[in-house]
């Protein structure tokens, strides 16, 4: 079949970027930065700052942002009464400015273009024209099938003023890579057991815990700000860390206990440990018997899911399962079981998390201090507007009665429901994605290929020329974060704040503020009434009035805290409490998973192993890096270029692999990295698995910087397996051989 949407590599817009690509590799020290540092020295008295807070994360830490008298950014610091970052980025948001400096920046609307020959090339467009283009497609498609079949993909600011004028417009056909590739499994795990989300910032109460449990978390490499530092002051405090992880995490370097598991064995520690506190009558038995349902068949369910069982299984000792086990009843109610964050794994996540639920109310650590605390956020009400229009179909109908459990939308069935093949009854025609990198978020690749092929429109939002944009009909270029104003940050926590982002300066290049972008389309689109206001910061300054608040204070302060309304931070010693579940209960039994026909309490299932010389593909995070969305940021570029392969060094003397050699991985689907990636060799990895840094790989080569470097995890990513209840995507089921020559020359020569 004839490509019809083909990926476009180089555009005719900007410079040559070919050539710009190759000039920037051979880019060292000064010319680095050429822009920012063509300024002179100057002292903090000669630059004015202005809230905002960061947007290389989604921790939204609060920060000033510094502008010289030339108009020049010159840093991005923590705003110091910020609960998020207490005065302190993270070397991620510290290298923000990068964001806004990137020379590869898109700089000006683009649309699709075919040549005579057939191949395609974006031209640039003025405003009027791009916007004119998609709003007349979202009227087509709205006429032809119907708003629903306009389906979108969004993540963080971007993609909710994306969803306010797709809601508007009567589309609910949505999902964001950060629920069913993230932490989908989570919320539906703590829900079913407490009637409670975990929330963002989790509510984790690691500065004042006694002990800490990660499962996988690799915090200090994940840098989400407060977690941090709240571990750095555990760690002073001598607070106990258990890590499990099958690689010497950098947090396992600060452990008591580092139990290197098999990984997709996790369920069956979580059970043995369970059984443990119960079969030693180590578990708190008053909050057991205050506020929890099922506790006998819990009894029952693990009876022989004995230490000597998970051993087996998991590769740990029984006698550590034990002294774990023991250590956290030690220190209980003060533990947290911290409930991960990037959780989809082996499509069993929901029930992990549920076994980590369960752990947490057997140690009677919820709602205690030192465990997790009762989170608060101000609620900020809504601009006045119009009720959206009730769509027809929404995500959940393209789910055609799976994942009943899911609470937003599956990146997935979306997809699936854009290809014709797979008959979905309701079929998306058409996309817009905002803030999100959909074919480097995304597993298996071809299904996300194969969509993009059947869909007669897609427009996308974005900052970069990245991966999702090369498959764009139209570019819309966002100014940076700190080029706009945006939403109101409202951050839960131990008490409730909200930050400004206001712009520093004006938007570089024919870049717009992505509330502007969509209110045009949506005044085109004759949505008047849902963009009742000229201009954005009318918007906040209304909704911070009506918290007694305005614009001219936020301007000054940057963030603002408020008092708790809804009691203290914690649950008083046995305090009536109902929980928001079908028993009123902590539910150790599920009622909720059983009248779905789910298991009630969790089950440790075998996962595939790896096939002969191949080896299981885990990753993780740079604390230098976010996604793939920094990788060609100046700053951050500097501090880290590529990511690398850890292979442990038995494994390496078998393939005789040396530290730095380059290789090419290959996966159990025949999948290969598109380009080669350097051998790390450290006893720090078992030897079942390899491990990688998510993110790198780009393929765009408009990205002068990040084109080429080290390899992208998600080209391995062929297979995922389907959390039935909520629909994740395990995406640690990939198995990796190595490569020594360049698997892609052949074709490259014929090209
Ligand atoms: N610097 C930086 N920080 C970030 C981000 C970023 O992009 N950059 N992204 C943020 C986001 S959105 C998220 S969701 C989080 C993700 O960060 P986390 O929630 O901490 O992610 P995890 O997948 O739990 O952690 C990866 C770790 O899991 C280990 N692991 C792999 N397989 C197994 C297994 O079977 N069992 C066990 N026990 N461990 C295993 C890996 O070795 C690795 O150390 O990070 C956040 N923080
Ligand atoms: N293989 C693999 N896949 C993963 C993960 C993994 O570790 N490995 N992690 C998963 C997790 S935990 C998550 S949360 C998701 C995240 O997945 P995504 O939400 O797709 O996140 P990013 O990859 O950072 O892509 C963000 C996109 O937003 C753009 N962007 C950045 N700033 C702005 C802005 O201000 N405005 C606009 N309009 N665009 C902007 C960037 O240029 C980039 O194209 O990925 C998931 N997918
Ligand atoms: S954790 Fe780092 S990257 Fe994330 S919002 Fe905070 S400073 Fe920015
Ligand atoms: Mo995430």
């Amino acid at each position: 079949m004839k490509t019809r949407r083909q990926f476009i590599k180089i555009s005719t817009a900007g410079v040559g970027a070919a050539a710009l690509g190759l000039q920037a590799l051979n880019m060292t020290g000064a010319n680095l930065f050429p822009d920012q540092f063509s300024g002179d020295p100057v002292s903090d008295e000669d630059l004015t700052p202005y809230p905002t807070y960061c947007e290389v994360c989604f921790w939204k830490c609060a920060a000033w942002s510094y502008v010289d008298k030339k108009g020049k950014i010159r840093k991005v610091v923590g705003n110091a009464n910020d609960p998020n970052s207490n005065g302190r980025l993270c070397p991620r948001g510290t290298g923000g400015i990068g964001m806004y400096y990137d020379e590869d920046r898109l700089k000006t609307p683009l649309i699709r273009e075919t040549k005579k020959d057939g191949t395609h090339y974006f031209r640039k467009a003025s405003w009027d024209e791009a916007l004119g283009l998609v709003a007349s497609k979202m009227k087509e498609i709205k006429e032809k099938y119907g708003p629903e079949a306009f389906g979108y993909f969004n993540h963080g600011n971007p993609g909710t003023h994306l969803e306010h004028l797709m809601r508007a417009y009567g589309s609910e056909t949505n999902a964001e890579p950060a629920y069913a590739q993230c932490r989908g499994p989570r919320s539906a795990a703590y829900y079913a057991t407490y009637g409670a989300y975990i929330g963002s910032p989790e509510n984790t109460d690691i500065r004042d815990t006694r002990c800490l449990v990660l499962i996988g978390s690799h915090i200090g490499e994940n840098m989400h700000n407060t977690q941090v530092q709240e571990m750095s002051m555990a760690i002073d405090q001598k607070a106990t860390i258990i890590t499990v992880d099958p690689r010497f995490s950098t947090p396992a370097a600060k452990s008591k206990y580092w139990l290197p598991i098999k990984p997709a064995t996790d369920i069956a520690l979580l059970m043995a440990w369970i059984h443990v506190l119960i079969y030693e009558e180590l578990y708190n038995k008053d909050f057991v018997k205050k506020y929890t349902f099922g506790f006998d068949q819990l009894k029952k369910h693990v009876k022989n899911m004995t230490p000597e069982w998970a051993y087996g299984i998991t590769t740990i000792s029984p006698d550590l399962i034990r002294r774990t086990a023991r250590e956290m009843a030690g220190h209980a109610p003060s533990v947290v079981i911290h409930p991960g964050r990037h959780v989809v794994w082996y499509g069993d996540d929901t029930q992990r998390e549920r076994a980590m639920a369960i752990l947490t109310a057997l140690l009677g650590a919820w709602g205690k201090r030192g465990s997790l605390y009762l989170p608060e956020a101000k609620h900020l009400p809504h601009f006045p507007q119009p009720k959206y229009p009730e769509p027809k179909w929404m995500w959940k109908d393209v789910n055609e009665g799976k994942y009943p459990l899911a609470t937003m939308g599956i990146t997935t069935e979306i997809i699936k429901a854009s290809i014709p093949r797979y008959k979905n009854k309701h079929q998306v025609k058409a996309w817009f994605s905002a803030g999100t990198n959909l074919p480097l978020s995304m597993p298996d690749k071809r299904l996300f290929q194969e969509a993009v092929q059947s869909i007669e429109f897609f427009a996308v939002m974005d900052t970069m020329p990245m991966e999702v944009t090369g498959y764009a009909d139209v570019v819309l270029p966002e100014a940076t974060y700190l080029e706009r104003y945006d939403l109101l940050r409202s951050a839960q926590g131990r008490y409730p704040s909200i930050a400004l982002r206001m712009p520093s300066v004006k938007p570089k290049y024919d870049s717009k503020p992505g509330w502007w972008i969509m209110k045009q389309i949506g005044e085109r689109l004759g949505l008047h009434d849902y963009y009742n206001y000229n201009d954005y910061s009318e918007v906040i300054d209304w909704q911070l009035k009506q918290v007694g608040s305005s614009l001219d204070e936020m301007k000054k302060i940057g963030v603002k805290k408020f008092e708790r309304e809804t009691g203290p931070l914690y649950l008083a010693h046995n305090e009536d409490f109902t929980f928001n579940t079908n028993t009123g209960k902590v539910e150790l039994y599920s009622t909720e998973f059983q009248e779905a026909g789910f298991d009630p309490m969790p089950v440790y299932t075998p996962h595939p192993e790896p096939p002969q010389s191949h080896y299981r593909l885990i990753y993780g995070r740079s604390p230098m890096h976010t996604f793939s969305r920094t990788q060609n940021n100046h700053y951050l570029w500097d501090l880290q270029k590529q990511n690398s392969v850890w292979v442990h060094p038995s494994v390496a003397s078998l393939w005789s692999l040396k530290q730095g050699d380059k290789v090419w991985l290959k996966n159990q689907d025949d999948a290969v990295t598109d380009f080669p990636v350097e051998v790390r060799v450290t006893e720090r990895i078992r030897w079942d698995s390899v491990y990688m840094v998510h993110g790198f790989g780009h393929s765009d080569k408009h990205l002068s910087r990040a084109y080429g470097r080290g390899a992208s995890d998600e080209k391995m990513i062929t297979h995922y397996a389907m959390d039935p209840i909520m629909g994740g995507t395990g995406m640690r089921i990939n198995f990796v051989t190595f490569l020594k020559d360049n698997p892609n020359k052949k074709k490259e020569d014929k090209a």
